[in-house]
């Protein structure tokens, strides 16, 4: 191949491959790489007038799925009327609270989520293992639990968050 060409295919590939990252980037979810096969091979056919062979099906994967923005956790929630509220930060693996305080007996624990990013609330600790639903877009995760006095930890169970930050410490009294 002369150096030229070989530049071609490479500009071709390059091209391909950048709008690909651009339409992963723009809709990650909704998108299937493999229906992109045809359109690959004859964009890099027109650059450099070849045949690409791409065998099996093609992958790529972002994930972990990247944060932008981070919010940190700070003061303490306490609940009021029998409800403890931690909402979810506006981004971030976080927290609005970084601990919470609570007084024994029931309690309703919740956690609204304003983040495109699943999130719930859970509990553990002093026998305790209970957790509120996973949701996102301005969905509430919550739960009931009668509570002893001592020291629980209230975290995210969605796998990973938990220790990427959503975790704080809860102190019934
Ligand atoms: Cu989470």
């Amino acid at each position: 191949m002369s150096p030229s060409k070989r530049n071609k295919l490479l500009i071709g590939i390059g091209g391909a491959v950048g709008l690909l990252v651009v339409v992963l980037l723009i809709a990650p979810s909704f998108f299937d790489l493999n229906k992109y096969k045809p359109e690959l091979v004859s964009e890099v056919k027109k650059a450099t007038g070849r045949d690409l062979v791409l065998d099996g099906p093609v992958t790529l994967s972002l994930l972990p799925t990247p944060s932008v923005g981070v919010s940190k956790a700070e003061g303490t929630a306490q609940a009021q009327n029998g409800t403890l509220d931690i909402p979810v930060a506006a981004s971030g693996l976080a927290y609005k609270f970084a601990d919470a305080t609570a007084d024994a007996g029931q309690l309703t624990i919740k956690s609204e989520n304003p983040q495109s990013t699943p999130h719930n609330i859970a509990i553990e600790g002093n026998g305790a293992d209970d957790k509120g639903k996973i949701v996102a877009s301005g969905g509430v995760s919550e739960f009931n639990a009668d509570l002893k006095p001592g020291d629980y930890t209230f975290f995210c169970s969605v796998p990973g968050h938990r220790e990427g930050g959503m975790e704080g410490k809860l102190t019934v009294k």
